[in-house]
């Protein structure tokens, strides 16, 4: 098989890709190690940043997300039995984010690429990626139990933190920087309107809680637990519970309970490869970087990267320049810092550590404080919250 722009995975980050190229007018193949059913199940992000949905939008697979997507013009704070909201576009000149899950981005694009565009396989591994460091690189894949070869003119990694793509980087030549944390997230699918008609972050001595929701009757709710639980070691009980005890406040505040239909823990990681290209392989999403999902920043920074690289390579058909390829790491890590930052501050503003150290409960609190008193941070947050422009 021969095409322009492999690309490895078919996440957000390898769909949307696929959806640019083709508006573009530049050929590419997508192969997926999973099946279809899968990619549009598997629940993860749930918010959007303007810029995305923008670029969403302008690709032609908005309709469904203006339809039944949620405009949300803030969050709210709980710390010290108390609430604090932030005001997005107040505070930002008008921004606002979208609640729309990474699932149904995902079904919206593939209707698209079925429809409309190049080449999409499910259950189509890739096994290596091989001659990076040429003008032909090559992707043995396994598909239907035949092996075949997709030779490219480029290769875009969009196979996730687990993927192959980053591995075909020559120890020696990229550099990672990463961070654990000593704790993970219980998250939970539950059939009962969310409490709240915006996202809540509650901070308490026991740990960390979200609400946030994936339409007006489905919640998705998480709470901060150590990093190596067992979900199945958490009962629907303990678990309304918990919530009820985390998010209370001293004002009449309920919580309704309802039926749990999914549970799952996620760990929480900060990581960076750079340069986020070698030769003519590039790494999207994350493939290339991870950031814990307190700041909601992964899915809109995987939309970045493949914005970057498809107006990069529509630059070099047009005029014949690779400048903007040979900028694309160096474009992309800039926004991907921001992001971790803006990540790595939100998680250790509202998580305990497991044993908790009263200082850092003491700073914690004054942080939250002063976000709650000072108009100058609560823009930081809310400027970060809503999305860095794209380059
Ligand atoms: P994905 O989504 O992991 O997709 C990678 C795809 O590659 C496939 N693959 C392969 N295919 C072929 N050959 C191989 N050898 C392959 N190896 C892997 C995989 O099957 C998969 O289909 O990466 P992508 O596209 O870069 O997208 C990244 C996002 O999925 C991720 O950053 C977000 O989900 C993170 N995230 C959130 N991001 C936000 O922007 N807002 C949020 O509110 C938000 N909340 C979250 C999140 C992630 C979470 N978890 C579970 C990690 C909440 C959670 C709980
Ligand atoms: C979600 O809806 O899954 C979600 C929302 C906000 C976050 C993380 C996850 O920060």
């Amino acid at each position: 098989m021969r095409t322009t722009v492999g690309i490895i995975g078919a996440g957000p980050a390898g769909l949307l890709l696929a959806r640019l190229l083709h508006v573009a007018g530049i050929d590419s193949v997508v192969l997926e190690s999973r099946d279809r059913a899968y990619v549009e199940q598997r629940q993860r992000a749930g918010i959007l940043e303007q810029g995305t949905t923008d670029v969403l939008r302008a690709a032609g697979a908005g309709e469904r997300m203006d339809r039944e997507g949620l405009r949300h013009d803030g969050i709210e704070l709980r710390f010290a039995r108390r609430r604090h909201r932030v005001d997005f576009p107040a505070l930002t000149g008008g921004r606002s984010v979208t609640v729309y899950a990474q699932t149904e981005v995902c079904k919206d694009l593939i209707a698209l690429q079925s429809k409309e565009g190049g080449p999409l396989l499910f259950e189509a591994e890739a096994l290596a990626v091989e001659d990076a460091g040429t003008d032909r690189p090559r992707v043995p894949f396994r598909h239907e139990g035949r092996e075949d070869v997709l030779v490219c003119d480029y290769v875009v990694g969009c196979d996730g933190f687990r993927g192959v793509s980053r591995r075909a980087v020559p120890a020696g030549t990229g550099r990672v920087f990463e961070r654990t944390y000593p704790f993970g997230w219980l998250g939970v699918l539950a059939d009962v309107p969310p409490f709240h008609d915006e996202l809540v972050y509650a901070r308490h001595d026991r740990g960390f809680a979200l609400l946030s929701m994936r339409s007006p009757v489905v919640s998705r709710l998480y709470l901060q637990v150590p990093r190596d639980t067992d979900a199945r070691s958490w009962s629907d009980d303990e678990i309304w519970a918990e919530l009820e005890r985390r998010f209370a406040t001293d004002d009449d505040w309920r919580l309704e309970r309802g039926p749990i239909t999914q549970k799952s823990v996620t760990p929480m990681r900060s990581f960076v490869h750079e340069p986020m290209r070698h030769g003519r392989l590039f790494l999207a999403g994350d493939a290339a970087h991870i950031v814990p999902p307190t700041g909601a920043k992964g899915l809109n920074l995987a939309v970045g990267d493949v914005v970057t690289f498809a107006r990069a390579l529509a630059h070099r058909r047009l005029t014949g320049s690779a400048e903007l390829l040979d900028a694309y790491s160096a474009t992309c890590l800039r926004r991907v810092w921001q992001a971790e930052r803006f990540s790595h501050d939100m998680t250790t503003l509202l998580h305990r550590a497991p044993g908790g150290d009263p200082f850092d409960d003491r700073l914690q609190l004054a942080r939250l404080e002063r976000l709650a008193s000072s108009r100058a941070a609560e823009t930081d947050l809310a400027e970060a919250y809503t999305g860095f422009a794209f380059e």
